[in-house]
């Protein structure tokens, strides 16, 4: 049973809801249960930046199409009508484009304040993301810097964060001081972000693009698709845990956040996506599968994370646990043993 039952009023609206189940389990099952004050504002954040993310990833698009199509995607939530056809046939989520009519109907019918926010974060998001399209070579190096990282992240997550706190503060729904204390929004967008690039190594190169920083991998190979070869798996094990030591650095203020949020449903919503995340970093961590497919939680797991994050106590345990997996699989010969110890130590110290 669910505490807001959905009530649909209009085509458009249960058009929405379908596509919001089509392109996310995981986002659908959260967003569905949250209050209905915010529920149709983020259902539509989410659906708006996934129509964008689905132009920023469709490597079939010409970059002269794609860089000006994502500068310019925000003023399509003028519009009543706008479409988009120009996805390759096989493109993932291309159905969102094509219906997006069926959102821009619903996006009008928000409050003004939500629309801005909306309007706001799709204009710098599609922005950064246009940065970031660059030549084929470019993208098989992946990002350079730990700084073009973090950029990047603050462009696709951060901004996200960013969005959905000015919309949970509006609804009364969390701390104001969440507004001043940016940094806090910020890390709950990273450290997703980051998990899910550490996890997709594999996907993201068969498309050929990455986003693993060479200031990182740098460290451990010449070239980052040597990874996949069995002679350097070691390598690759040490800058994976490089990376998940790089994202632990988040932790602390995703806490500090969760903390931060009053209404239940708001907490359910941002904190299950932090509880998988953590789950799927001390999955990867060590394990040599990612260089092969995509490695997930299993069901089991998820379902077991979804029911223990009702609460802050839930989760800080869940968070205490994963974090001592990752300590206990970390090989004495990894070079960053001593700095997960120190990292996972420090964290546990925190809860
Ligand atoms: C507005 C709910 C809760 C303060 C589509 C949720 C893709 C990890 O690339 O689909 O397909 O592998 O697996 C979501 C902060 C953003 C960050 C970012 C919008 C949390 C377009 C999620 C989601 C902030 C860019 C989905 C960042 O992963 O990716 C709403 C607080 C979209 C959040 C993308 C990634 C999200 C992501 P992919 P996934
Ligand atoms: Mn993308
Ligand atoms: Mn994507
Ligand atoms: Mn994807
Ligand atoms: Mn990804
Ligand atoms: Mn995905």
């Amino acid at each position: 049973k669910t505490l807001y039952p959905l009530e649909i009023t209009s085509e458009s609206e249960r058009n929405c809801y379908a596509l919001l189940k089509k392109t996310s389990r995981s986002f659908a099952a959260v967003i569905m249960e949250l209050n209905p004050e915010l529920r149709n504002a983020i259902m539509l954040f989410y659906l708006v930046l996934r129509a964008l993310d689905t132009v920023e990833d469709d490597m079939t698009i010409d970059p002269e199409t794609k860089v000006p199509l994502l500068r310019t995607f925000d003023s399509k939530l003028l519009t009543k009508d706008w479409t988009f056809d120009g996805n390759g046939p096989n493109e993932k989520d291309r159905i969102v484009l094509v219906q997006f009519d069926q959102i821009l109907i619903e996006y009008h019918k928000l409050k003004p304040q939500y629309q801005d926010v909306i309007k706001d974060i799709t204009h710098k998001m599609g922005n950064g993301m246009a940065d970031y399209i660059n030549d084929k070579e470019f993208n098989l190096n992946g990002v350079a810097t730990i700084k073009d990282y973090d950029l990047y992240c603050h462009y696709v997550a951060g901004l996200v964060g960013e969005g959905l706190t000015k919309l949970s503060v509006a609804a009364e729904f969390g701390a104001p001081s969440l507004i001043k204390d940016m940094y806090l929004s910020e890390s709950m967008g990273l450290f997703l972000q980051k998990t899910n690039i550490i996890r997709d190594y594999k996907e993201d190169l068969d498309d050929g693009r990455s986003f693993w920083p060479k200031e990182i991998w740098g460290k451990y190979t010449p070239e980052l698709v040597n990874f996949s070869k069995p002679e350097n798996l070691k390598d690759g094990l040490d800058c994976i845990s490089d990376l998940v030591l790089n994202a632990l650095g988040h932790v602390r203020d995703v806490l500090v956040y969760l903390s931060l949020i009053y209404d239940n449903s708001t907490f359910n919503f941002c904190a299950i996506p932090q509880v998988m995340a953590i789950a799927t970093l001390a999955e990867v961590f060590n394990n040599p599968l990612v260089f092969k497919k995509n490695v997930k939680i299993r069901k089991g797991t998820t379902c077991k994370l979804i029911l223990n994050s009702r609460t802050y106590e839930g989760v800080l345990a869940i968070f205490s646990q994963y974090l001592r997996v990752i300590h206990h699989k970390c090989p004495v010969s990894d070079p960053n043993y001593l700095k997960i110890g120190i990292k996972c130590g420090e964290l546990e110290q925190f809860i």
